[in-house]
Formats: structure tokens, sequence, C-alpha cells
């Protein structure tokens, strides 16, 4: 049922006992009640005995995911996010999905939701400011949602958009970046099974900094790729507009995949700061983020140099 990657926990190791406790009441409760809003993080988790060990992917606090972010549309501090972005109204939400697909349309996030399989999922996120922190998602594979809506053939991108709201988005007067902000994969990085839609951290439903209500997952690119907040998912032909890489293509390409030798122009990339690791602590960062077991075959033959 649940699948662990890169680490093999499962939700009992890693889970305080307080969290862990609560969740099981919720779960308890929402098999009565239905998924109302409050089971947006959880979906149908059951249990499963504890028989993995830890493999070096311990995960940081819920403070820490929490209060260290980066949201430009709240701001580009990192303890803006936590403080501005409970402006956001997450409900009714819903996302557009369009383009190359056979059922176009503007869901409601419970209709998207309804019959998936929510995971837990631990992944290390490692952001292109050379910093990183272990997250325990909730949240489906990308996939199972495209193959829903019917991919048409042709297709080779799909395009992300999050929420453009100035009202509740205090940082987007300032124009940082080419709001909305917008992000996008090929098809094939898409549709891979490490590519999560996230609806939860830690059990509990996502909160407005990291990206609620629907959140974007690629763990084996920095993090910016994690686009936060959907409203609009586009199958397409051709290769899409991406935020960062247009604020600045020498600095941020469309790939961004983790690699420690394709240094940053103004830092290396080699190693990272670890969040919650105590004031000096670094680790040495790992090809595509540590997944490259998993993802290196996408990219035979590119040079991942010029594709940066
Ligand atoms: N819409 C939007 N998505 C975004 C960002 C952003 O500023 N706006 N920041 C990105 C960056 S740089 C990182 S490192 C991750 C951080 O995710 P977290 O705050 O949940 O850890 O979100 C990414 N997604
Ligand atoms: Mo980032």
């Amino acid at each position: 049922m649940r699948r662990n990657w890169n680490g093999k926990l499962t939700e009992k190791d890693v889970t305080p006992e307080s969290v862990y406790l609560n969740r099981r009441n919720l779960i308890a409760g929402a098999g009565v009640a239905g998924l109302g809003l409050a089971g947006l993080g959880l979906g149908s988790m059951g249990g499963s005995p504890a028989e993995a060990a830890p493999q070096g992917l311990k995960p940081n606090s819920f403070e820490d995911i929490t209060n260290y972010n980066n949201y430009y549309e709240f701001g580009t501090g990192k303890e803006d996010p936590a403080r501005y972005a409970d402006a956001l109204t997450l409900a009714p939400w819903s996302v557009t999905i369009d383009g190359m697909v056979d059922k176009p349309g503007t869901y409601g996030l419970e209709d998207i939701l309804k019959g998936k399989q929510i995971e837990e999922r631990i992944y290390r996120l490692r952001c292109v400011e050379a910093w990183s922190m272990v997250i325990p998602w909730n949240g489906f594979e990308l996939a199972s949602l495209l193959k829903e809506v019917g991919v048409q053939s042709g297709a080779k991108y799909v395009a992300f958009e999050t929420a453009l709201r100035p009202d509740e988005m205090r940082g987007v007067s300032r124009r940082v970046l080419d709001w909305p902000y917008r992000e996008g994969l090929r098809l094939d990085e898409a549709m891979h099974p490490l590519t999560l839609l996230a609806t939860g951290v830690y059990g509990r439903d996502l909160l407005g900094q990291n990206g609620a209500p629907l959140r974007l997952v690629v763990p084996w690119k920095y993090g910016f790729k994690s686009i936060k907040s959907i409203v609009r998912i586009t199958v397409q032909k051709e290769q899409p507009f991406t935020s960062w890489k247009d604020a600045n293509h020498r600095e941020y390409g469309f790939y961004s995949n983790v690699n420690p030798e394709v240094s940053h122009p103004r830092w290396s990339q080699a190693t990272e700061r670890v969040i919650g690791g105590g004031l000096r602590s670094r680790r040495e960062t790992d090809m595509f983020n540590g997944y490259g077991e998993e993802v290196a075959h996408l990219y035979k033959g590119l040079d991942l140099k010029a594709n940066y």
C-alpha cells in the first residue's frame, strides 16, 4: 500500500508519537464522516507494521518544515511564508487541467482527490540555495491524475501554475518574478512514480507556507521546481515558460536536476547546509539528490552541464 522511496521508513518510524496517535483518531473519524477538508492530508492511509529501519533519511521536525520556507508570493524572507501564508483561502479550491488531454476541465479538489491512494513519501528537499531538509509528505503520484484525464499522443511537457491572488499574497506587489509562479516538467518526468502531488506533511493537511492545498514534489530536482498551491496543469507540445529560468536563464535552467558537479554561477553545489542539523552541519550533495537509481535513465545521452 505505502511505498517509501529511498529510506523505506514507515509512518511509524518517522512520526512523533503525539502526532501519530492524533492521526489514528483522525483516520477513525474520517471513516465515519467521509473526507472533508480536514482529511485532505490523510486520505486513506491505513496502518502497517513498522519493519524497516531508518537509512539516513531522518525527517526534519514539523517546526522546521513549517517555519523555514521559500514562497515568494508571501515575501522573500524564510520566515515570511509562516507569518503570512494563512491569508490564502484554501476552500473551495479548483484546478484547471487543459491542453492535450482527453478530459479537460476545471476540477474541484475533492473531485481530484476522490479515489486517490494517499501515501507517505519521505523525500529530501534540496534547495538551489544549497540547503536541504527531509520531509515526510503525504500525497499521490501525478501520473495517476494525468492518466485519469488522458494524455494525448504528441504531448511532450506538463506546465504548472500557482494561484495569483494579490489580495491574499502580500509579496506579489513586488515584481520579484513574473507572476503567477510557473513551472514545468518533461512528460516522462511528470509520469515518473517519484513525482508527487502533495496534500500533507506528517499526516496533517499542508499548511499555506508549504503550498496548500496541492503542490508538486519532484525530489531529484532543485526545490524551486516543486511548485506550490497549483491552480492549473497544462499538457502541451512546447517546453513551458518557467519563472526562475525567465528571471535569470544563466543561473536557473529548465531541468534543474540536483547536480553537485555543476556550480551555480555564484556558489558551489557540491555540499549543502542541513537545516535543523546545527550551525555548521553540512553534507555532500548527491547526484540527482540521491535518486539517481530511479531517474538517471531519463537523461541518458543528455549533456547535464549544457542542460542545467
Ligand atoms: N509558488 C511557489 N512555489 C514555490 C516557491 C515559491 O516561491 N512560489 N519556492 C520554491 C522553492 S525555491 C523551494 S526550495 C520550495 C520550498 O518548499 P517548502 O517551503 O515547502 O520546503 O518550494 C518551491 N515552490
Ligand atoms: Mo529553493
